[in-house]
């Protein structure tokens, strides 16, 4: 059968929404992935189980080509695949859903319990800086804030996409005070600053962070500032495969991101094509564990370099991809 014309048009307009980050941040993608699947499974005209398995294979492989580098999104439909259990269409139905929404509501309740132990870290008192939007990481704020703690926050804009400009819109929701800095600015206004408080797409058996182009080096200027580094991450962003040596892809994504056509020809001049004249744009960046001081997951708060041993725990030593099959 052709898998590709029996993906549900929900699943292709969800990828679509994927890849151009209308639907971004590593937990909402494996949200959205695993509600797509739940649909796929919902809506299938499958007659025959190993058509219904095959479509939702197909599906998810859809989900899983659209960006690379966020852990989360084949975490979450390794997760859902994995349940899916019956021996009728019926039943593969069934238990699909329920474990879809299972996932749904244990991502949910996961960062509600990191935002509490991230919380734990933060004094009445205290400026946070952030880099990004992570949701995982204003989760940790929220419960500062529900519990009476006053915090402020110094929100680096983080081009090109300025996501920052959502974390401070939602910092403003909560009343809390929000300096919004450009990113070349964030050296000089560490010194205000008690906290570097980030996100994290993928966790590292090394305990390396992989998180928004710029993480990297906001960690080495706070090292060197003395103001810990602290990374909010759900156990969904570890990343089983580099338990066995592989390392996480870094997106590349497209450089109009950064240079807009129109101002492209400005830099250039009169060659508004050269060739010579090259935009790079990773989404991405590696920070070595050495500059992170904790990681604040559901289960607790590591130092980098024992994450492997929440890893190996919670993902074994097995890493196949169910949609490869
Ligand atoms: P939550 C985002 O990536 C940012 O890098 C952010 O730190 C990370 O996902 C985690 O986000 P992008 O999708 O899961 O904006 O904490 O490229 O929301």
């Amino acid at each position: 059968m052709d898998e590709q014309g029996a993906l549900d048009p929900d699943v292709v307009e969800t990828a679509e929404q994927i890849a151009a980050m209308d639907i971004r941040g590593a937990a909402t993608i494996a949200d959205a992935a695993a509600g797509a699947l739940a649909t796929q499974a919902d809506r299938s005209d499958a007659e025959r189980p190993a058509v219904f398995r095959a479509q939702l294979r197909a599906a998810a492989k859809t989900l899983y080509e659209t960006r690379p580098t966020a852990v989360s999104l084949p975490n979450a439909l390794r997760y859902v695949l994995r349940g899916m259990e019956g021996i009728t269409v019926t039943e593969l139905r069934a238990s699909t859903v329920a474990r879809a929404e299972e996932f749904q509501t244990e991502l949910a309740q996961a960062q509600e319990q990191l935002g509490r132990v991230g919380a734990n870290r933060l004094r009445d008192g205290d400026v946070v800086m952030t880099h990004c939007h992570s949701t995982d990481a204003l989760s940790c704020i929220e419960a500062a804030v529900d519990a009476g703690t006053d915090i402020e926050a110094i929100v680096k804009e983080t081009r090109p996409r300025k996501q920052g400009h959502i974390t401070a819109r939602q910092l403003r929701e909560w009343d809390v005070p929000v300096t919004l800095i450009v990113d070349n600015a964030a050296r000089r206004y560490l010194d205000e600053a008690d906290h570097v408080l980030v996100g994290a797409d993928s966790i590292a058996a090394d305990g390396s962070v992989i998180n928004k182009i710029g993480t990297s080096g906001l960690a080495v200027n706070a090292r060197e500032r003395g103001v810990p580094v602290m990374v909010a991450a759900q156990t969904i962003k570890l990343h089983p495969d580099t338990m066995t040596g592989h390392t996480v892809e870094i997106e590349m994504r497209d450089e109009t991101e950064v240079l807009p056509v129109p101002e492209r020809a400005d830099v250039t001049g009169e060659q508004p094509n050269d060739e010579g004249f090259v935009v790079e744009n990773p989404g991405f960046d590696v920070t070595p564990p050495r500059y992170v001081d904790a990681i604040v997951t559901e289960r607790g708060q590591f130092p980098p370099e024992s994450i492997v041993i929440l890893m190996r725990e919670l993902f074994g030593e097995t890493t196949a991809e169910p949609w490869e099959r």
